[in-house]
């Protein structure tokens, strides 16, 4: 999910450990347990080994097709792959081995553990999603298989799992936070460039993730300058560097790109009001903003803080205002106890405490679980300020938006770029 810059406007490579995608590993042991195999029955030897393998096997199942397992049962020893590790640099180098970092590390185990199942059922949900995509597709279905499958894969148990967010599909200029509302009848075309931007969470620990989707060939290059921008984003990010920094080296990375559209020559932008953003439990904005052009705040990263580190690439005018219909709604996280007069918004809040808390929803969620007639309501929870609209977020109409986002741990040892995965 994006963060909008409300205020004024002030004037840019894989890591080397691989991701930890389950599912390949499992692919890779039986592979080579085949390979095995063959030399077996080749030599006629290696019985005890052969055996062992077996055995292993057996233990961690694979995920089916379309997924179904959810993935607490893929992994029985309840540890989750950990994702991309990226070492600090300059003078954060001792806390690769520091003995002191290393056990502050070991007390947060648990929550490492609950944000890496959220990356491997992202991991697994988008993986899915894009070998169904095609073009002529309904939003609203793509939506829903998306939705679903998540729930599946992450055992969805009321605020304790599930999707941490709407999953935003936007389309071509729509840079973000749009999904379809009930009845909408958009359709994916071939020369459409989505944003697929949804996330996962486990007791509140959400994994902020986005790629985007283009079937033409076209728009290869857009989609490149916003996917190494991240990864550049996510290269400088560490304890104590200035988001400012972070800022100016995405759009260094972004601008060098430039894409040609049906004969016209674009130079990539990056959108100048959208950001990066820290995340808190069940706050998916928890304060700071990672800027993605120069001239940011001086603020800088801490240990033990998640980001979200996602760049948006434009053919436009680089600058979103809000635009269309909304769709996507949050509780405002400060808010305390408001007094309601309305019984219709106080029964919708009491179905939004119960089933979002502070986790952004969409109506689509609330028809869903047979909320109806709730615009009134709604709309008087936003009069109120107990609940605020998200509505998309749009570039100039005509243009082009790419986007790329993982999430990022800032360990006292190490960054781990926990939604890292064999495809980005
Ligand atoms: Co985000």
């Amino acid at each position: 999910m994006a963060d909008e810059n409300h205020s004024e406007i002030r004037v840019p490579e894989d890591g080397a450990s691989g991701p930890s995608n389950g599912n390949e590993q499992d692919s890779v042991e039986l592979a080579s347990t085949s390979q095995k195999d063959e030399d077996d029955l080749k030599e006629g030897t290696k019985k005890k080994k052969k055996k062992n393998k077996s055995k292993k096997k057996k233990e961690t199942s694979q995920q089916t097709d379309p997924p179904s397992i959810p993935v607490v049962d893929l992994f029985p020893s309840g540890d989750f792959p950990e994702g991309e590790i990226q070492r600090y640099k300059d003078d954060n180098l001792w806390r690769t081995t520091s003995e002191e970092k290393r056990e502050l590390e070991r007390l947060e185990k648990p929550i490492y553990n609950s944000v890496r199942r959220a990356a491997e059922v992202h991991r697994q949900v988008r993986r899915y999603i894009k070998s169904i995509l095609k073009p002529g597709m309904l939003m609203t279905d793509l939506c829903e298989t998306l939705e679903n499958t998540v729930r599946k894969l992450i055992s969805e148990n009321g605020l304790q799992a599930g999707i941490a967010f709407p999953t935003g599909c936007s389309l071509n200029w729509v840079a973000a936070h749009w999904t379809p509302n009930t009845g909408d009848k958009t359709v994916l075309n071939y020369d459409d460039v989505m944003k697929l931007d949804f996330g996962t969470h486990i007791d509140g620990c959400i994994v902020d993730c986005a790629i985007t989707v283009a079937f033409n060939p076209m728009f290869d290059p857009l989609l490149e300058a916003s996917r190494e921008a991240t990864n550049t984003g996510i290269k400088e990010s560490g304890i104590d560097v200035r988001l400012c920094d972070i800022g100016a080296a995405i759009q260094e990375v972004m601008e060098s790109y430039e894409v040609e559209i049906n004969g016209t020559v674009f130079q990539v932008k990056s959108i100048r009001n959208l950001n990066g953003h820290s995340i808190g439990r069940y706050q998916i904005h928890a304060g700071k903003s990672v800027p993605i052009v120069k001239g940011g705040e001086q603020t800088k990263m801490e240990e033990g803080e998640f980001f979200a580190i996602e760049t948006f690439g434009s053919t436009g005018k680089g600058y979103v205002r809000e635009d269309l219909e909304c769709s996507h709604y949050m509780k405002n996280f400060d808010i305390g106890h408001i007094p309601l007069r309305l019984p219709r918004a106080k029964q919708l809040l009491a179905t939004i405490n119960k089933n979002f808390s502070t986790l952004a929803f969409c109506k689509r969620y609330l028809d869903r679980l047979g909320e109806t007639k709730y615009l009134m309501g709604l709309k008087n929870l936003c009069d109120s300020g107990i609940v605020q609209a998200y509505p998309p977020l749009c570039d100039s109409k005509g243009s082009y938006v790419s986007q790329f986002e993982h999430t990022i741990l800032l360990r006292p040892t190490c960054k781990e770029v926990i939604s890292r995965g064999d495809d980005y």
